[in-house]
């Protein structure tokens, strides 16, 4: 059996392409390095690698993050500039014993010496997008950039190896330095190949709070099928923020487990996930949370199109 599930629509090509690869037998790590690496490289996406939102400084600060599920090997950047492919940098790191997490210009450092691509990952397309955010009455509050947030994936392969793996440029207009779950083990990802993977996107203060990642995994340890164990976490996380605090902010997971069966939870309106498995050709979803249970629906030919027309229609500065 082999598998692989992602966060949102522009998952969707990375995923087929690494499809292929798993098909052939090929690598979890390989597969999901490739398959980030696409949204990485794709300059319409607008909150993964180049093209990515801005911080408050106009400067686009990376975060990402890889896992084996086999050795537990781990490792992360965050707040890193000008790199085309800090999953790949994450990856490199992950094979390190100490200092497998690197931030800023540290990470910056780590991946010139290892001869990554260095590339400004501002685009002029960014830049208009900056601009009218900062015309527009300025909002007091961070919210998740609606409906282009952060790459999660996990995936399985032929070996029975699973991987985990982020990418993302945070919140658009966050503060400088700031650091999102994406790169955290356990709150954007966390993966075991006994059991399975999950992954996050959605509001990274709020994700942290419940370490949803290991919560899920947990949760499937103890024998949950992963659409239970994702819709368990995501209520129970989502009802605790409101008790405590007044509300939630978004929380959208992915999983999925060590016999290629997925799951999937959100407590927002309409999000999408991509998902190939052995016994199921790419495919992308829209899902939403009615009454405690998430209902999947297969994305029509109209989403699809209209998803790729607004992405890459002319943007006009305000
Ligand atoms: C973060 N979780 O940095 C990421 C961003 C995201 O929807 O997924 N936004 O908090």
């Amino acid at each position: 059996m082999w598998g692989i599930i992602a966060t949102w629509r522009m998952a969707q090509e990375g995923i087929s392409k690494a499809s292929e690869l798993l098909k052939d037998g090929g690598d979890a790590g390989d597969a999901i390095e490739m398959a980030i690496r696409e949204v990485e490289d794709f300059p319409f996406y607008k909150s993964v690698g180049y093209g990515g939102l801005p911080n408050e400084e106009m400067e686009v600060e990376l975060d990402a993050a890889y896992m084996d599920g086999d050795t537990f090997d781990l490792g992360a950047v965050a707040a890193i500039k000008d790199y085309a492919n800090p999953i790949s940098i994450a990856r490199r790191l992950s094979k390190e014993k100490v200092n497998s997490v690197l931030v800023a210009e540290g990470a910056e450092k780590f991946a010139h010496k290892e001869g990554f691509e260095r590339k400004n990952m501002l685009t002029d397309r960014a830049k208009i997008h900056y601009r009218n955010r900062v015309k527009e009455v300025q909002e007091q509050e961070i919210t998740p950039y609606a409906g282009h947030d952060t790459v999660g994936m996990v995936c399985l392969d032929e070996k029975s190896k699973m991987t985990a793996a982020t990418s993302t440029s945070g919140l658009f207009m966050k503060r400088k330095g700031r650091v999102g779950d994406s790169p955290i083990a356990g709150s954007g990802f966390y993966v075991d190949s006994k059991v399975g993977g999950a992954s996050a996107t959605g509001l990274g203060e709020d994700l942290m709070k419940g370490c949803i990642s290991y919560e899920i995994v947990r949760l499937m340890k103890e024998g949950m099928h992963p659409q239970e164990a994702c819709e368990k976490a995501v209520l129970e996380l989502d009802k605790e923020l409101k008790e405590r605090r007044g509300k939630a902010g978004d929380l959208s997971l992915i999983a999925m487990n060590c016999k290629g069966e997925w799951g999937v939870a959100t407590n927002i309106e309409g999000f999408s996930f991509a998902v190939a498995t052995a016994n199921e050709e790419p495919t992308v979803y829209l899902t939403k949370m009615v009454d405690g249970k998430c209902v999947h629906e297969v994305a029509s030919q109209e989403w699809l199109d209209n998803y790729m027309k607004t992405r890459t229609a002319p943007l006009v500065e305000k």
